[in-house]
């Protein structure tokens, strides 16, 4: 009935000001700069490498059953990642809020919100999380959402990961000014992963944006070949997941 209708419009409404001032209440000088810490390991000449902390996928499963958030970031900072990547989306991938804390204060290394961001609310909600950057993914944005989702993050003091797979969202990622754009291997609809995906769209890639290479990367040859094609930012979860010792595997 309406007035029921009402009272959640209502409730909702208020939520959303309340997260809004609690988000804006925040100090941006404690986050960590996520694309400055890209740029700054490829412009020493290393690989930039974003680390994932997954315990599941929807298409493997679960990958690590021992599944420890501080002690793998603690590994991956060891093993010298720029960055981190936390999956929150329990739906899919069995993540938590919790396990970006606890990421994030295990270690000094920025971190991006890894979940499924369609609205305000969670770009919100990952400032209160200390979230250095969000991922924004093309195809489940229009246009407008996408300006809007990637602008309210700027102002938050957040940087904006923007995830393409083909050249069509490639044009939408581009009419943005962010300047960190991510390539997905993998197909979300159909979960077929081909490296052929980031050598398609290379050519396009302005040379002021940051390219970064997104999933299937399991090989030393793999980052071998990107990094013979000028592609020297990555972002690896299974491969590492799967390692008994992530920051190891990740230092080889
Ligand atoms: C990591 P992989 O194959 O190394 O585990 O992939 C990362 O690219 C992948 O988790 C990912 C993802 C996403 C997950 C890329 N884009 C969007 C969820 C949502």
């Amino acid at each position: 009935d309406t007035k029921l209708v009402e009272i959640q419009q209502r409730s909702a409404k208020q939520a959303l000001a309340e997260i809004k001032a609690q988000a804006l209440d925040r100090d941006a000088s404690e986050l960590r700069g996520f694309y400055q810490a890209m740029f700054n390991k490829v412009d020493q000449g290393q690989a930039a490498v974003i680390a994932e902390i997954k315990k599941a996928s929807p298409s493997k499963g679960v990958l690590r059953e021992y599944f420890e958030p501080e002690a793998i970031a603690e590994s991956y900072e060891q093993g010298g990642a720029a960055c981190l990547s936390v999956l929150t989306d329990r739906d899919y991938f069995q993540g938590h809020e919790d396990y970006l804390l606890a990421a994030r204060s295990a270690c000094s290394l920025p971190v991006i919100r890894k979940d499924f961001l369609i609205d305000a609310y969670q770009i919100y909600e990952a400032r209160l999380l200390n979230a250095d950057c969000v991922l924004l993914i093309v195809s489940a944005l229009s246009d407008m959402q996408l300006q809007d989702l990637a602008g309210l993050s700027h102002e938050l003091g957040m940087d904006v990961l923007v995830e393409v797979h083909d050249g069509e969202e490639l044009t939408s990622a581009l009419k943005l000014s962010t300047p960190l754009i991510g390539i997905n291997n993998r197909n979300l609809h159909t979960f077929e992963v081909s490296l052929q995906t980031t050598f398609d769209l290379l050519p396009r890639i302005p040379a002021d944006r940051l390219l970064v290479t997104e999933s299937g990367i399991l090989s030393k040859q793999d980052v071998q070949s990107m990094r013979e094609h000028e592609v020297h930012a990555f972002l690896v979860g299974e491969a590492f997941m799967r390692a008994p010792e992530p920051g190891e595997a990740l230092a080889e």
